[in-house]
């Protein structure tokens, strides 16, 4: 009776071990559905072309231009894709036509530069409803909206605003212009209000300013990116303070604008006020070379290799990364003309 008491006890744990397995075995045939999706959450996309409707911003800067160039050029040469691409002209209206247009003809990923932040979450649930992944390519959406997109590819606009005011505590102390308490008077260029860059660059260099208490921003106005923009917020920084020593401008386009504002001032600019500003065109090395301004902070607009690189990735169902970085430099008159021939915008 022991023995068989034994024997029933061993048939009870198999049954129970095969048991187990059936049902371990069960609930991974229950998941077998989410297994056809990518580690990126969609499924891989066997068909070609891959239609990629990109929704670019406008063309307010050089930096723009080259950042469209080279996106659709990449996507043109790459045989698997076909773009569809739609400019929004500076106005979010238009993007979000564009973005809800694009959900319409079902393509097969969206490449979307956000104008600014916020105001996309309904048009980005449409995408997110009908399974079409968004890939942020430059400017990003705000945090609460940043669920609805799969990854971000771009620059570091925070370290940006970070190394203009690095570069610059640099620069004051090396010309004894900066002995830590006398005040030293900026005037700021912001980008586009509400936009992902002009946030960030603002805030990457007050970072910096809490370790020079005698800095001061007594003009910050946007200027829209555009180099009009700059030159007329300029020129009213200017009858409103002859005292700046420093400009510091959101993206070069707007510092080129602004040196125009300077010199129809009877003023030197680089020398009678120091410029820094951010993108790294070639018509800001120019000026640094011409002595007219003092340094840029590079941003890289040559997205288009890594944006279909990432389209790639995520069609043969890779879990892309969810944040993209690109790496980037600091220019001044100390590398700024070695550098000016190979520069690609
Ligand atoms: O700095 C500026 C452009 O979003 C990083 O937009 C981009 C910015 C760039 O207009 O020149």
């Amino acid at each position: 009776m022991k023995h068989l008491g034994k024997v029933f006890l061993f048939v009870l744990i198999v049954a129970f071990v095969i048991g187990g397995m059936a049902f371990a075995g069960g609930s991974k045939e229950g998941a077998a559905p989410a297994a056809a999706m990518s580690d990126s959450g969609f499924p891989p996309i066997t068909h070609r072309p891959i239609v990629v409707g990109f929704s670019q911003i406008g063309s307010e800067s050089e930096w723009r231009t080259a950042d469209t160039a080279s996106v659709q050029q990449s996507l043109k040469d790459d045989p698997d894709m076909q773009m569809i691409y739609s400019d929004a002209q500076q106005k979010q209206e238009n993007q979000i036509a564009a973005l809800r247009s694009f959900v319409a003809r079902k393509v097969d990923v969206i490449l979307f530069t956000a104008l600014v932040e916020t105001g996309y979450r309904p048009v980005l649930e449409e995408a997110k409803a009908a399974h079409i992944p968004v890939i942020m390519i430059d400017r990003d959406v705000a945090k609460e909206d940043q669920d609805l997109r799969l990854t971000i590819m771009g620059s570091d606009f925070i370290k940006e605003g970070q190394k203009a005011a690095t570069w610059l505590a640099d620069y004051l102390k090396k010309q004894g212009i900066d002995d830590g308490k006398k005040s030293i008077d900026i005037v700021e260029l912001q980008g586009t209000t509400g936009s992902a860059p002009a946030l960030e660059r603002y805030k990457g260099f007050r970072d910096i300013m809490k370790d020079h208490p005698n800095w001061e921003i007594t003009h910050s106005q946007t200027g829209d990116f555009t180099s009009t923009g700059g030159k007329q917020v300029m020129e009213a920084f200017l009858k409103a303070d002859r005292n700046i020593q420093v400009l510091y401008a959101h993206n070069d386009q707007m510092a080129l604008g602004a040196i125009q504002a300077i010199k129809e001032a009877g003023l030197k600019p680089g020398k009678d006020i120091i410029i820094v500003s951010i993108d790294g065109v070639k018509g800001i090395f120019q000026a640094i070379v011409n002595g007219e301004s003092n340094c840029t902070v590079e941003c890289n607009p040559l997205l288009g290799p890594q944006a279909v690189q990432a389209i790639h990735d995520l069609a043969d169902g890779k879990k892309l990364p969810p944040r993209i970085w690109t790496i980037e430099g600091v220019y001044d008159a100390s590398n700024a003309a070695a550098a000016l021939p190979t520069r690609q915008y």
